[in-house]
């Protein structure tokens, strides 16, 4: 059986059944024949959690044992999506879970797709944490994730006459049967109030506080070897309820202090866009980086009694800068609290933080206003200022640098200064972040920026979500590519190899009719499986160019009206992504690109050469459907502005060839897979720097591009919107007057790689040989190589396995 790779400990299917059943009997209370799919999905998932416990406890143990440094990946996303089938494909027991459930009368898939997304994440940063939570887990890197257990997840994103309406996401009313409650280890988090001096020392004496109460799921790597633990917090009253007010009948206000502690954890920020200076998000950072550095600081105590030794034991991760209070918070918690020196403090802090910086966008930049900053943290707000002039003392630094300027709290100097290690995320991201964001940073402390490529888990991306091409590169290649991706190089042998092309090319059409089927199902349109599927998945973001995308496509479907007959390469378009619900422009492409379908899908010109869909509410799980599908991935981002992608990596391992820009990690991509095997075209960082310069640069490109007044004019004309001719005059006059991100500028390099994809395609046999290519050199991009960096470079962690 495929996967079954647990030799030493194969679980025979009976004793599997038997677990199941026992389950649905004891801990559902249900009968098999009054059982739902709830009930089975519950069963089946207690009983594969069983599995999971022995190695978790093990790894505990060992690390306990050997007295292991461990790393806290401080978050505020987890983007995990579902866990059930990944927990059996790392645990080797997917096809007994099958088999089994199929002896039971349930369909596993069926199962599988009942639970729902744990979607604590907007996007990429969020998704990569899971990534490094499972490669943690599979290298053998002692972990704790921690993050905010939010009560509503990302947004339900549905379309209303092409536009998002947004519907809260409620993954927790049915029970999460992955996580175990943790009551006992539970933290008092202060805010606001005031400090106050007593005996010539600092006292913060707060005005309210709040519960951290801890659930734990466990991450287990693949073949069980190794688990790790992500801890979210609950946020709780500190004091249940008011039982004066409510014994005087006053059953709202009573309830009131519960209320407003809850809202720390009740829901995710879904603006991943622009920074806004909202309390409640402070507050939120704040509950989730003191809960755990307060459980750090327990654990380490625990066996340890010289703080200045924090350093070997543990490292922290700030993921961005929202956990970035965790510099100050762990200077007040070693100086205030335990009495350590404000510099022997600092400096612990220090060898005990990294920082990775995930964008470049000043927008989305972090920055809080001292009047906040100071009464959310009147002692952090303290300490901010003492760390900015010490830090100004220590380095004198020529030119002014300041943590604390023009009455805001920058928190992107502040995770510099207080980490060891300052990473970006890929190449050319780290570049800039050195050059652009930190120049006068990084030569006072040349060095402590340095690159860690982002990678994602092959067992989630390709063994778990791809099974037609997992199976072919195991009978290709044999096993063992799942924790050594770089095996995949083996697969250029085959390329030139007819027979193993046409298998490769039968595993992409097999998800592609799976694909097509589901497009039927969920958006009612028919596309044919022969179809070149052209996928762009992300959220919606100008930078990220889903408008270029979409007026190339008008661009395309003209050009075939203008002729018929000629020898056009069918095409499906397919659109996934949720634009930030307050982000006006997003919501337009999108209502954009839900007109332009609902025109083009219904015109009989075109009818068998070009489809658009867009579903709703992409997500983790619509992910793995559609990349394992797709002929080509779309990765179109204006030159400096996308940090890495990481989707990117996902499309080429699943042998998708990209049509891409040199930005982010599309520059390695080139680079592993060579030009031949992608499809390069736009402006670089330098130019489209250049090309701003000039005010007149989209009326200049756009009067110099036919096709791109072609397709304007059509816009404008309200060929989309016939219901209201002038719905795009906005949208239009952006592009020709205020195109920061220079779509008139790349629209006719795109156009010409889009006819060379078009004439790649046509060339079977080459075009499968490309796609091979693509995967057969996609090694570097998994996470267990991002991970194992980490631990070398900035964690200073061995790994256990
Ligand atoms: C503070 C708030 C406004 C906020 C800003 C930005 C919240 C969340 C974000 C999300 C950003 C930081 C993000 O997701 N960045 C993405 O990180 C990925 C993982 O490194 C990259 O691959 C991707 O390029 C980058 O956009």
């Amino acid at each position: 059986q495929g996967d079954d790779n647990l030799d030493d400990q194969r679980l025979i299917p009976e004793t599997l059944r038997a677990e199941v059943l026992r389950h649905l009997t004891y801990t559902l209370g249900k009968d098999a024949p009054n059982a739902s799919i709830y009930d089975w999905r519950m069963a089946l998932s207690y009983a594969i959690r069983d599995h999971i416990v022995e190695p978790w406890f093990a790894a505990t143990r060992r690390t306990w044992a050997e007295d292991r440094k461990r790393v806290y990946y401080l978050s505020m996303e987890f983007l995990i999506g579902r866990i059930l089938e990944d927990a059996t494909v790392n645990l080797g027991l997917r096809d007994q879970a099958q088999e089994v459930m199929a002896s039971l009368g349930q369909d596993f898939s069926q199962i599988v797709e009942d639970e729902p997304d744990a979607a604590l994440g907007n996007g990429g940063l969020g998704r990569l944490a899971a990534c490094f939570m499972e490669s943690m887990a599979t290298v053998g890197c002692p972990a704790y994730g921690y993050g905010i257990r939010y009560e509503h997840g990302l947004f339900r994103q549905r379309f209303q006459n092409g536009q998002q309406i947004e519907a809260p996401e409620d993954w927790l009313r049915q029970t999460h049967p992955w996580e175990f409650a943790r009551p006992e280890s539970a933290y008092t988090i202060p805010f606001k109030g005031n400090v106050e001096t007593r005996d010539g020392k600092p006292v913060w004496v707060p005005g309210e506080t709040v519960l951290a109460s801890a659930h734990d799921t466990p991450v287990i790597g693949w073949q069980g070897k190794w688990a790790n633990t992500l801890r979210l917090w609950e946020a709780l009253p500190t004091q249940m309820f008011d039982l004066e007010r409510f014994n005087r009948g006053d059953y709202a206000a009573a309830a009131e202090p519960e209320a407003l502690a809850r809202t720390l954890s009740r829901v995710l920020y879904p603006d991943d866009t622009t920074y806004q200076g909202k309390e409640l998000r402070l507050k939120q950072e704040f509950f989730l980086t003191s809960a755990a550095l307060q459980d750090i600081l327990r654990r380490f105590k625990n066996g340890h009694s010289n703080l200045r030794d924090l350093p070997k034991y543990v490292a922290i991760q700030m993921n961005d800068t929202h956990p970035a209070i965790a510099g100050p918070e762990l200077v007040r918690l070693l100086s205030d609290e335990n009495g350590l020196p404000f510099e022997e403090a600092m400096e612990t802090a220090q060898a005990c933080l990294g920082y990775t910086n995930h964008t470049l966008l000043p927008e989305a930049l972090e920055r809080w206003a001292t009047f906040t900053f100071g009464a959310v943290l009147p002692r952090h707000m303290q300490i901010v200022e003492q760390i900015d002039s010490w830090h100004r003392r220590t380095y004198s630094p020529p030119h002014y640098i300041g943590i604390v300027k023009h009455q805001e709290v920058r928190m992107g100097e502040l995770a510099f200064v207080m980490a060891h290690k300052v990473n970006g995320v890929s190449a050319l991201h780290s570049d800039l972040v050195k050059k652009n964001l930190f120049p006068e940073l990084n030569r006072l402390h040349p060095g402590r920026i340095i690159n860690q490529t982002n990678g994602v888990t092959p067992r989630r991306w390709l063994k778990m979500a791809n099974r037609p091409l997992a199976d072919l590169i195991t009978e290709t290649i044999g096993d063992g590519w799942e924790a050594d991706l770089d095996k995949l190089r083996g697969l250029e042998a085959h390329v030139d190899d007819a027979a193993f092309r046409a298998k490769f090319d039968k595993s992409k059409r097999a998800n592609k009719v799976a694909l097509a089927a589901w497009i039927k199902d969920h958006c009612g349109v028919t596309v044919s499986p022969d179809a070149l599927f052209d996928v762009q998945v992300k959220r919606i973001h100008e930078y990220k160019r889903q408008l270029l995308n979409i007026l190339q496509t008008v661009s395309h479907w003209h050009a075939i009206k203008q002729d018929p007959t000629a020898n056009w390469v069918p095409r499906v378009k397919i659109f996934g992504g949720k634009s930030a619900p307050g982000y006006a422009v997003a919501k337009e492409i999108i209502h954009f690109i839900n007109d332009v379908a609902t025109v083009v899908n219904n015109d009989p010109d075109t009818k068998d050469l070009l489809k658009i869909v867009y579903p709703e509410n992409y997500n983790v799980s619509m992910a793995e459907r559609l990349i394992p599908a797709s002929d080509l991935s779309e990765q179109i981002s204006t030159a400096g502005k996308e940090a890495s992608g990481t989707g990117n990596m996902k499309f080429m391992m699943n042998g998708a060839p990209t049509i891409g820009t040199l930005d982010g990690a599309n520059v390695e991509i080139l680079q592993e897979v060579g030009a031949e095997n992608f499809f390069l075209f736009g402006l670089t960082t330098e130019e489209a720097m250049k090309r701003r310069e000039d005010p007149d640069q989209s009326r200049k490109a756009i009067e110099a591009s036919q096709p791109m007044l072609d397709v304007l004019q059509m816009v404008a004309e309200g060929r989309f919107s016939p219901d209201q001719k002038d719905r795009y005059h906005g949208l239009v006059h952006r592009v020709w007057h205020h195109d920061y991100f220079l779509v008139a500028a790349d629209f006719d390099a795109y156009n010409a790689a889009q006819a060379k994809v078009d004439a790649a395609y046509a060339d079977r046999a080459a075009w499968v040989r490309m796609a091979a290519m693509n995967t057969a050199r996609s090694g570097f991009f998994s996470s267990d190589r991002t991970i194992r960096s980490y631990m070398s470079e900035i964690w200073d962690i061995p790994a256990a396995i």
